[in-house]
């Protein structure tokens, strides 16, 4: 037998020559040589013509000898590989992770979290669930957010979503959940959307899936950005220090831009106008170097209290609230360049929730208990081969050395003749790890039972949560969890399964029924007997575990009154005008607008130049048609009569202001633009007076006299863009857009 060694050994092969090394070396130069990029083959032979295949005679048949041709075209029929059987849909970015200190020394022995030194390269992507690769990214649904941390002991891999608990508790689940939710097998249809009839009969026998309802129905399914939402590893994992010891962690990303959402109407228009919207929000944003940053934070929960809680922490149906065991702040991820090429890098990056390095470690939670077999396995389906480690950016940033042998797409050129252990003939290489080298060691956790098929009774109440999610959340985002299930139930045609939700919902809270059931043509009778409509499980029965500690209202869950950010950093604000347009005014407005780190693009019905007052011009960036309010969070319309007049005409642009503000976005004008204002359907809002110095703000709607200091209406404007939307606006109900 081997012996272990504590020093590292070097292996005695392969017993290649110095000058070998040196000609291995010439050879890569050779290789990298890109003094002359001539058209080649695969082979590296040079073309010289790629517009025609070789044939016998100019207008003949093609001859089979024309290996260009014939490697072209194979090359082309196998550019696919299966997508992902879920979150097929998908974008991705580099950056780094750098922890702030080393307070986490006494948790876990992980470097990357630990070393304030180490900057860790990461790659994140982002993608939704249900949908196909070509699918829209404003549909409703959850988002995925994994990353990779090529971290010196190895690479982890963080692959979590935007909402922190799941639809379901076991992941023998999984298959029925991905079935019911994706189009239905005899149509295929619908595409990305669970709005149908399977989704919600299997919603609606599944208790459990209560919680993750209240999630999805919320305005987190539909994010702004991807840079503006929260990431959450959903599961309890677990830190272990170096003398051993365990403590429970859950991660949560925090976006430095807050959490903010698109209302549904714009999400859905803009599926069709933008179908690629959040992904060039997120490769523009990096282009121009408004970074995206996300603050790593843990919930730290010690052994000792695994059972203090009125839920389990193995239950990934539930949510630690923060005002239980608030967020630890780790370190800052910066996201910073774009892939190079899509398919190599945000296509075939290759996550596993079971990539860990030492330090930290899983629980028993039986969902991820189930994820740590089924990533590896459907990575074999999309590979077609157990190599996919070593494609670029699944590689490692550490050496790897192992006895991996043969298989399709086998790149390492394993050296020697030793692929087993132990040996002697290789030098006993590779070897194995002492502990105090960074070998990964198992938790020892003491595990006893009996082999049964069942769940546990504490994983038995399934509405508290969603209960507490419904009690913590503003009025504005109560309507916006109704609207939605109007929308989603709307669709469903059987009555017995929007029945069957309503009740529910009915356990969720009486008045959410209520509010739900008006809406899709189901009655809630006035003494309505909660347990009456369903067989579910009862209710009492599951709250009799709860002895454990818990709270009544949890601000973290609702988006409106967690601690907000408000900035106006990388918000995209248009600025309509014609002829005649005030270009003093537009250009110290937009001045301010990008001092305050927004974006201002110049919209106007044509393509070309518009000319100011004065004769100056400016050059349109986007069209009517190729553009709409949706594609911005803020609109200004500058003074200027002829400007205005022409506005005023044009169905596009009163179409715009009109939508823009039934999406509660800020919009600001000056002078004859209130005019143009009175027009729309915001006539009847508070504005200043047209021939004054005033500045008025009413619900992010600025209006400046024409004698008003330009710096105070920029100042107003830069203050209600920060807010992102306007909620407050019940007269938007009103308006025809
Ligand atoms: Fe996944 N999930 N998942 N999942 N998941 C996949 O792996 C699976 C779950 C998540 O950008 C698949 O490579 C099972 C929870 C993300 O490449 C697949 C169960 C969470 C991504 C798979 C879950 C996630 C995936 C499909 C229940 C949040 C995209 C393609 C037991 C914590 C990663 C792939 C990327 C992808 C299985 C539940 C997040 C089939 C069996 C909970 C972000 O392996």
């Amino acid at each position: 037998m081997q012996e272990k060694e504590n020093n590292p050994k070097k292996s005695n092969q392969p017993n290649r020559k110095v000058d070998e090394n040196s000609k291995d070396k010439q050879l890569e130069q050779f290789r990298n040589d890109n003094s002359e990029q001539y058209l080649t083959t695969d082979q590296g032979v040079r073309i010289n013509h790629t517009d025609d295949s070789l044939k016998a005679g100019s207008r003949g048949p093609t001859l089979l000898e024309d290996f260009h041709f014939r490697e072209k075209m194979t090359h082309f029929d196998h550019e696919s590989m299966p997508e992902r059987v879920v979150h097929a849909r998908g974008s991705g970015a580099h950056g780094y992770f750098q922890p702030y200190d080393d307070s986490l020394k006494e948790f876990t022995r992980a470097k990357f979290l630990t070393d304030p030194n180490t900057k860790t390269p990461v790659f994140v992507r982002f993608s939704t669930v249900v949908g196909s690769r070509g699918s829209a990214d404003t549909v409703r649904d959850v988002r995925g957010f994994a990353t990779k941390f090529y971290t010196e002991e190895g690479n982890y891999d963080l692959v979590g979503n935007n909402m922190p608990v799941f639809f379901i508790q076991d992941a023998n689940k999984f298959a029925d959940l991905v079935h019911a939710i994706k189009p239905m097998p005899d149509s295929e249809m619908p595409q990305a959307s669970a709005a149908h009839d399977t989704f919600w009969d299997f919603a609606s026998l599944m208790p459990e899936i209560n919680h993750m309802i209240m999630w999805v129905l919320s305005d987190r399914a539909i994010p702004r950005s991807f840079r503006m939402m929260d990431g959450f590893g959903v599961h309890t994992f677990r830190f272990v220090n170096e003398a051993g010891k365990g403590t429970f962690v859950k991660f949560h990303w925090k976006p430095k831009l807050g959490v903010h959402s698109l209302v549904w109407d714009e999400a859905q228009k803009l599926a069709g106008k933008d179908p690629d919207w959040l992904r060039r929000d997120l490769w523009e944003a990096i282009e121009m170097g408004d970074y995206p940053e996300f603050e790593l934070n843990v919930q730290l929960v010690p052994e000792e209290d695994e059972f203090k809680f009125d839920f389990d922490l193995l239950d990934a149906t539930k949510i630690i609230p923060e005002e239980l065991v608030p967020l630890k702040p780790v370190g800052m991820m910066t996201l910073n360049r774009n892939p190079d090429n899509f398919y190599a890098e945000t296509e075939q990056v290759a996550f596993h929730p079971g990539n860990l390095v030492p330090g930290i470690d899983v629980t028993n939670d039986t969902l991820l208990q189930g994820r740590l077999f089924s990533y590896i396995d459907t990575q074999i389906n999309r590979f077609s081969s157990a190599n996919f480690a070593e494609l670029p950016i699944n590689r490692p940033v550490v050496p790897v050395h192992n006895n991996q042998g043969a298989g399709f797409m086998r790149y390492t050129i394993g050296k020697g003749k030793v692929n087993y252990w132990p040996n002697s003939l290789g030098g006993g290489c590779p070897m194995m790890a002492p502990e105090n080298r960074g070998a990964y060691v198992h938790y020892m956790e003491k595990v006893e039972g009996h082999k049964i098929r069942a769940r546990s009774e504490s994983f038995n109440d399934h509405y508290s949560q969603a209960t507490l999610f419904w009690n913590s959340i503003t009025e504005v985002e109560q309507k916006h969890i109704v609207d939605a299930a109007h929308f989603e139930l709307g669709k469903v045609e059987s009555k017995e399964i929007r029945q069957r939700m309503v009740g529910h919902f009915s356990k969720i809270d009486i008045n959410l029924a209520r509010m739900v059931a008006a809406g899709i043509g189901i009655e809630v009778p006035e003494n309505f007997d909660q347990r009456s409509t369903g067989n579910f499980e009862d209710n009492e029965a599951s709250r009799k575990m709860k002895k454990g500690k818990s709270v009544d209202d949890t601000a973290f869950v609702s988006m409106e009154r967690r601690d907000k950010i408000e900035t106006a950093k990388s918000r995209k604000v248009a600025i309509l005008i014609e002829n005649g347009f005030d270009y003093n005014e537009v250009m110290q407005v937009k001045q301010a607008i990008e001092d305050a780190g927004a974006h201002a693009k110049i919209v106007s019905k044509y393509l070309g130049m518009r000319k100011g007052i004065n004769g100056e011009t400016v050059e349109v960036d986007k069209s009517h048609v190729s553009t709409g309010s949706i594609m911005y969070d803020a609109i200004y319309i500058p003074d200027g009569k002829g400007s205005i007049e022409a506005l005023m005409k044009e169905g596009d642009a009163l179409h715009f202001i009109n939508e823009a503000f039934k999406h509660h976005k800020s919009i600001a004008t000056s002078g004859n633009g209130i005019m143009l204002l009175q027009k729309t359907s915001i006539g009847g809002f508070v504005f200043a007076d047209p021939t004054s110095r005033d500045v008025k703000e009413h619900k992010g709607v600025v209006t400046a006299g024409n004698d008003a200091d330009a710096d105070e209406f920029a100042t107003k404007f830069i203050e209600a863009i920060k807010k992102h939307r306007h909620w407050n606006r019940e007269e938007k109900m009103s308006v025809p857009a």
